[in-house]
């Protein structure tokens, strides 16, 4: 057995990955506990038909019956988005042992980049990832993203990272882990719901076309994953201040009932959903569409890079 065997690739992708077309990847644990249901089958399928008007094919990860899915289809995407929390969190650690037992799992950024990086599929949107919880100082508490995106050879567009986590330490452990992180069209590093968190990225980028050029000469030289910055539209962006006050009284409530390790961003986006009314959960379906559109863009731009570089009579 190799590591292709516990990978199930849906005929779509698999064609269009043989075909040498742009195919965007995406992540699962946003579906089972980022959201809730019906909003998180919505924005699903909502993000797919983006990544395809963008002239790209979506490629939805997820473990389901024993397998590493890439490319849920219609139903198994239903089945995901209405087990919700119910589906387990595949983190890198779980993976081994969820193929096991056969169990239902929305993967994180994670998981997701190796799966893709597995499948051949360069570029993944998502909406923001996972990095250094605040008081990560006693806890410890550092997302398994962080050390994927240093390993793994996937370029990741997101929001930026919700101040939930410490963003001037995830934004230093990206340094210390050797990621890209490039600012679309932005020197600040956004900060999810919010466009600014007041963090400098290290390198700004004007168009999907530069992205993709740094994108391929950092998968040439053998490094690790990129991280794609992109603020949330102006349109949907909410105010700083105020949802600075919604989060810290999310991460009270979390500690005033003890949890922690993988429940914790769960919990705090549940929580802070419904401090808002709601208000959240929109900017966050706004944001994940604005990535998928970005992230539609750059596996095109790549594609047509790959392209250039291998002559047509070669390949
Ligand atoms: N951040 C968000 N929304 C999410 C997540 C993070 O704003 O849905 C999910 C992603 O799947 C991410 C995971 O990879 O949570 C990180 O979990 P942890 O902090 O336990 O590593
Ligand atoms: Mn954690």
């Amino acid at each position: 057995m190799s590591v292709r065997d516990h990978l199930s690739i849906s005929p779509e992708v698999g064609k269009a990955l043989a075909d040498g077309r742009p195919v965007v990847a995406l992540e699962s644990t946003i579906i089972t506990h980022g959201m809730p249901y019906p909003q998180n089958l919505e924005m699903a399928q909502r993000v797919g038909a983006v990544i395809r008007r963008n002239g790209a094919v979506p490629a939805t990860i997820a473990i389901m019956d024993g397998k590493l899915k890439v490319g849920v289809e219609a139903g198994d995407l239903e089945r995901l988005a209405k087990a919700g929390g119910k589906a387990a969190k595949a983190s890198r650690r779980d993976v081994a042992a969820l193929l096991v037992s056969g169990a239902m799992a929305g993967t994180t950024v994670a998981t997701t980049m190796m799966a893709a990086a597995w499948a051949g599929i360069q570029v993944f949107a998502t909406g923001g990832i996972g990095g250094v919880h605040r008081g990560a100082e006693t806890t410890f508490d550092v997302s398994a993203d962080l050390k994927e995106l240093s390993q793994t050879q996937v370029a990741v567009v997101c929001a930026g990272a919700k101040s939930i986590l410490d963003i001037p330490k995830t934004l230093e452990m990206l340094e210390t882990n050797g990621v890209p992180v490039l600012g679309y069209k932005t020197e600040d590093f956004p900060a999810f719901w919010a466009r600014q968190s007041g963090q400098k990225v290290d390198h700004r980028i004007e168009s999907a076309e530069d992205a993709a050029k740094v994108i391929a000469l950092q998968f040439e030289l053998g490094m690790g994953g990129v991280l794609v910055a992109n603020p949330i539209p102006e349109s949907h962006a909410m105010d700083g201040k105020a949802i600075e006050a919604r989060i810290e009284e999310a991460i009270k409530g979390a500690e005033a009932e003890g949890v922690s390790r993988k429940d914790l961003t769960p919990f705090l986006l549940k929580r802070i959903f419904e401090l808002t009314e709601g208000k959240s959960l929109i900017a966050n379906i706004a944001l994940v569409e604005n990535n998928a559109a970005v992230a539609a863009e750059i596996a095109v731009a790549m594609s047509e890079l790959g392209a250039k570089a291998k002559p047509k009579d070669k390949a």
